[in-house]
């Protein structure tokens, strides 16, 4: 069982299943979600359409898995991470904790034992930084301490495009870890 952060692009990484800072619509778009789509094909969004036409559009906290396409990973999960300025920080807090706890779930639904995310929400959906990564940390840890008997997942990688990510992550491991 593991946790760290690491500088990259998680269309890169090689490991079970990478996570997806998806909207509620799972209809693709910019940012981390754009770049997965594009390396992973046509695939991955044909899934994410009947998931939709199944069940209705995702609500923000809560997570879904496809298939990887042309991606090394196997899996990719769709979370639909909070848009800052639509709530109170508490409820923010709340709303993008749920997304690493629900991927997290569905990661082991999936028998995931490697698992990579970027910083959910922290781009257009204008997360502060500073207050995203410490939440990443914490629900992660909790996650890995509550579930370690019982799951299939046993490390989890923070990916960041950029230093400034990186070195929050590495603040918020250092207090935790
Ligand atoms: N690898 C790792 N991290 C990345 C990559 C990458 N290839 N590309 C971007 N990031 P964003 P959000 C980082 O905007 O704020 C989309 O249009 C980036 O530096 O991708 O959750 C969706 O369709 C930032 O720190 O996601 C939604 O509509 C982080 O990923 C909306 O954006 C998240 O930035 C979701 O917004």
């Amino acid at each position: 069982m593991g946790l760290t952060a690491v500088l990259g692009d998680i269309t890169t990484m090689d490991v079970d299943a990478i996570v997806n800072a998806a909207n509620s619509a799972l209809a693709g778009g910019g940012g981390v979600d754009g770049a997965i789509h594009s390396a992973a094909g046509p695939t991955v969004l044909e899934e994410c359409r009947a998931i939709i036409a199944k069940q209705g559009s995702c609500p923000t906290g809560t997570a879904v898995a496809t298939f990887a396409g042309e991606l090394p990973a196997t899996w990719v999960i769709h979370t639909v991470g909070p848009i800052w300025s639509q709530h109170d920080p508490i409820e923010n807090g709340t709303l993008l904790a749920n997304c690493y706890g629900s991927s997290l779930d569905v990661a082991a639904e999936v028998g995931a034992k490697t698992v990579a995310f970027p910083a959910i929400s922290t781009g257009v959906y204008g997360f502060p930084r500073e207050l995203a990564a410490p939440i990443a940390v914490s629900t992660t840890l909790d996650w890995l301490n509550q579930n370690k008997q019982n799951t299939s997942v046993e490390t989890v990688t923070l990916v960041c495009l950029d230093a400034e990510n990186l070195r929050h992550y590495q603040q918020a491991l250092d207090e935790m870890t």
